[in-house]
């Protein structure tokens, strides 16, 4: 069940990303920053924040406090497409 659910998560990222790897290169519109989607903190909102979250996917928070976007106590897909969904915002300069 749980591997299904990974699956399907993995499934969403990918699309996800895809979306907003084009919405970033095209220049339209850029999702709006949030600091606290930005998981390893270099002032941009990409894949490497979402590695992050599925490296700690179902993991103990304590394991990645800043992983656990939603605060709910648990890593899960909900917290990756928080980050998804601002992929290519980029610190306001
Ligand atoms: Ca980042
Ligand atoms: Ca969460």
């Amino acid at each position: 069940m749980k591997d299904k659910i990974f699956a399907i998560a993995i499934m969403a990222v990918i699309v996800i990303v895809a979306v907003g790897y084009y919405m970033y290169t095209n220049q339209q519109i850029r999702p709006e920053y949030i600091a606290e989607y930005d998981i390893d903190e270099d002032c941009d909102i990409d894949q490497d924040d979402i590695d992050m979250i599925i490296s700690h996917y179902a993991a103990p928070v304590s394991t990645c406090p800043r992983c656990d976007v939603n605060g709910d106590g648990t890593i899960d897909i909900i917290d990756v497409s928080a980050v998804t969904s601002h992929v290519g915002a980029i610190c306001p300069t």
